[in-house]
């Protein structure tokens, strides 16, 4: 079936309510926090108090001796049992065809540690106040080092050195593009516009934190791990060949109801090892392990923490030339999960934006620092070049006099499929569609007035402008793997019809929040013309799903909904066949529609669930030519990129007595290709904007330079936004199917985070351009706004 008959089919745009919220709405959610196994205990870490310190001693003996411990483990203990560290998922080179540094990320500090929150030991207890007095009892000798926190001082080098692998904490340098190009559109440019800006490092915070428990059962010499997390598979994948040294069949990973990751939960985290190993050695007891928000902040991974300098060359029309970038990112102090794909290849690649820039050249050097991890954080890489293209095109409109609007007209892209000088192919689009409703929306016919009006009351307005495009569905496994991957980037899905005509499906995409029950039941209900309420739909549990690559990249719908489809396929290719034999017609005689199987031409027909129990109950079925029943397995590797895309515009109220500054207006028109479920697309959309105005507001996590301690480790240091920071928005959407997946969906889960923080900040610095202000960077703390707006004016 292909993307435009998909479209016209029942439930396809409709907003069935989720079907999973009953659960969650009436507490029968199960997190991994509520399960509880017989006979299972507690862990509590030991955490380095210090950002950079060499490990002299670990006294564990009055910890052991304390009540209710059962066992207490260090890097010793790990290393004896060949417990290997924690991999890379990503091979980056650098430019001089060097490998990246990768050095070992240790589940128990070996000898070192090199953040606050670093695993220096873990204590095992019959309850968890006894695993956490016990932990305090834990006597660590430490050599406290000097640190470097911040990705600017270790560009700067400091001599300090986190990894002997790396001296100089420079992990890799990372190019793409055509250089001499570059250089060469630069030396005929009119105009060249110039910028400096970060990219605030942020907390994820997803509301349930990371929880696991580990089960090692001695009968079988099998494993289990029950976790928070995104990815069950991978988790498996990674925990067992590369770390463990485990067959992958003899560990079961189930990550049941997750209550948010925001790719927090993408990632193998040395928790999650250290638990499913101590299991085992304590006799095949579980162990659990639940984050509290203080140990969330400091061990979690982190996201952003972009340095960078970025120069468009323009004609003296405004049409750009050339793009050139260098950034320094910080990776943290060790290599999570897919750290270094973020800064490179989910960064650079997205550069191009929605512009017809025929040059494009970027340079990006990673760190190590002596801070927590980063990683993929909502958006991971494109909300980062987002930030970047989109300050830059405004501000080239500023200085040539253009408006935001104008500068983005004069150089969207507008035919397609569109090669970028930075690798992507664009399949379709429609931007300036985009662009021209978000104008009509916003009503910026009517912002000079409202600018008036604020001015009377001694307010500062501005309008900002932020025409996102991004990249979703990592996509084909064979280019990624030539990229550096070390996974591939397909999906899974097993469809079981079952004898009276109910369908489970079994994916392998893994839902935290993003209703997949919902629309991957809707997908499947409209395929076979069957009822939503009788489809369920399995997640989560490498013991029940054939195998899966989990969910991140705005993925899920068209990636594992794709593979869902084609399963369908099978299914439908197989039930015609038996729908043939019972309408004594031949296959090719079959159509297929609205839950019906019919003979072309004629009125004869039988319903799908009839079809189902024949399946079934073969007794008057073709058995010398089709096996029974009607299960079917596809996977679906696919050969491009979803590029969702749109134009967002925030108008900010500010009040320069006190910088206290405030949404008023927010709209964004995005383009996510055919949707499924116009409810659950909008409240991504709506969480998705809540974080970046997050980021462009109020979130900002800081290490202290001196000592490594985390500054903002609770929520009374670092401010998530709350309902009263939220405008109301105003959403629309365009639809261009996208032309390679039979959905002809596009992602929509991160745009929002992506889309939204250029454009903030954009209507901040045009609101405070009148009073001198041209540079600023996130968050628009009312301190930071009222310093920008004094500094401007001495
Ligand atoms: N959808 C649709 N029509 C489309 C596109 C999507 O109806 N054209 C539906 C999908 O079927 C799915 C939802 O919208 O139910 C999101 O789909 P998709 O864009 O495929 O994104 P994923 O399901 O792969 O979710 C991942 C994405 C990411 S990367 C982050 S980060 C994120 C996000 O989703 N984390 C979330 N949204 C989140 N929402 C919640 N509540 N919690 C998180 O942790």
């Amino acid at each position: 079936m292909g993307a435009s008959d998909f479209a016209k089919l029942p439930h396809i745009g409709e907003a069935v309510r989720r079907k999973e919220d009953y659960r969650f709405l009436t507490g029968g959610g199960q997190y991994t926090d509520d399960i509880r196994l017989d006979g299972q205990l507690y862990a509590a870490f030991v955490r380095s108090p210090h950002g950079h310190a060499v490990v002299k001693s670990i006294d564990t003996a009055a910890a052991a001796a304390a009540p209710g411990v059962e066992g207490v483990f260090t890097g010793a203990d790990v290393a004896a049992d060949k417990i290997a560290g924690l991999p890379c998922g990503w091979l980056i080179t650098s430019t001089d065809g060097t490998p990246m540094k990768e050095p070992p990320h240790p589940v128990l500090a070996q000898g070192k540690v090199r953040y606050v929150g670093d695993h220096v030991a873990m204590v095992v207890a019959r309850s968890l106040e006894q695993a956490r007095n016990a932990a305090e009892m834990v006597e660590v000798d430490y050599e406290v080092l000097p640190v470097v926190t911040q990705v600017a001082e270790a560009a700067a080098g400091q001599g300090v050195a986190l990894h002997d692998e790396a001296p100089d904490n420079h992990c890799y340098k990372w190019a793409l593009g055509d250089k001499a190009a570059v250089d060469a559109a630069f030396a005929k440019a009119a105009h060249v516009t110039r910028l400096d800006l970060v990219n605030n490092r942020l907390v994820p915070n997803a509301i349930e934190p990371r929880s696991a428990i580990g089960s090692y059962h001695r009968a079988t010499d099998e494993y289990t791990l029950y976790v928070a997390n995104q990815n069950p598979h991978v988790e498996r994948l990674l925990m067992t060949a590369f770390v463990m040294g485990l067959p992958e069949h003899k560990v079961r990973v189930i990550a049941p109801d997750v209550g948010g990751g925001f790719g927090s939960k993408i990632y193998l985290y040395a928790e999650d090892v250290a638990l499913t190993w101590a299991s085992r050695k304590l006799g095949g007891r579980p162990v659990k392990w639940t984050a509290d928000r203080s140990e969330s902040f400091v061990s979690d991974a982190h996201g952003r923490d972009h340095v960078s300098h970025a120069e468009m060359a323009m004609d003296d029309q405004g049409h750009f030339l050339a793009l050139r970038v260098h950034t320094h990112a910080a990776l943290g102090a060790y290599l999570s999960t897919f750290a270094t794909a973020v800064p490179t290849i989910l960064y650079g690649t997205l550069l191009a934006g929605q512009y017809k820039t025929p040059q494009i050249y970027v340079e990006v050097d990673a760190w190590f620092t002596n801070t927590a991890p980063v990683d993929a954080y909502r958006g991971a890489g494109r909300p980062e070049a987002t930030y970047l293209l989109e300050r830059l095109v405004s501000r080239c409109g500023w200085e040539l006099g253009l408006g935001q609007d104008e500068i983005r007209r004069r150089n969207l892209i507008d035919k397609w499929p569109y090669q970028t000088p930075v690798a992507l192919q664009y399949d379709t689009g429609d931007y300036l569609a985009c662009l021209s409703r978000a104008q009509q929306l916003a009503d910026v016919v009517g912002f000079a007035a409202r600018r008036a009006a604020s001015e009377a009351r001694g307010m500062r307005r501005g309008m900002g402008y932020s025409s996102y495009i991004e990249a979703c569905g990592l996509a084909p496994s064979n280019i990624a793997g030539a990229l550096g991957a070390r996974a591939g980037l397909f999906e899974c899905g097993e469809v079981r019809v079952h004898p009276t005509g109910s369908v489970t499906v079994f994916t392998g995409s893994h839902s935290h929040g993003q209703g997949h029950e919902t629309t991957f039941a809707q997908v499947v209900a409209a395929r076979l013309g069957i009822p939503v309420e009788n489809v369920d739909i399995v997640h989560g549990d490498t013991g029940r799903v054939p195998f899966g690559m989990g969910t991140y990249g705005s993925r899920s719908i068209s990636v594992g909904g794709a593979a869902i489809m084609r399963a369908l396929d099978k299914i439908e290719t197989k039930a015609k066949k038996i729908a043939a034999h019972l309408l004594e017609a031949s296959d090719a005689d079959i159509e297929f529609s609205g839950g019906n199987f019919t003979v072309k031409g004629t009125d004869k027909s039988i319903p799908f669930a009839q079809v189902a129990l024949t399946a079934y109950v073969p007794h008057n079925y073709p058995l010398d030519k089709l096996e029974p029943g009607l299960n079917e397995t596809a996977f679906y590797d696919p050969t491009n990129f979803t590029y969702p895309a749109g134009t967002y515009i925030c108008e900010v109220e500010i009040d320069p007595a006190t910088g206290v500054t405030r949404v008023d207006r927010f709209t964004a028109v995005d383009d996510f290709g055919t949707i499924i479920n116009p409810m659950i697309v909008e409240g991504q959309v709506q969480g998705g904007i809540a974080q970046g105005i997050g980021q462009a507001l109020l979130e900002q996590c800081v290490y202290d330079p001196a000592s490594g301690q985390l500054l903002t480790a609770s929520f009374s240091d670092y401010a998530m936004p709350r309902a009263d920071d939220m405008p109301q928005l105003q959403l629309d959407t365009v639809c261009t199917p996208c032309l390679h997946n039979p959905l002809g969906t596009k992602g929509c889960g991160e745009a929002g985070a992506i889309g939204s923080p250029p454009a903030v900040i954009n209507a901040v610095l045009d609101a405070l351009a009148p009073l001198g202000v041209k540079e600023f960077d996130m968050p628009a703390t009312p301190l930071r706004v009222w310093e920008a707006i004094r500094s401007a004016q001495v």
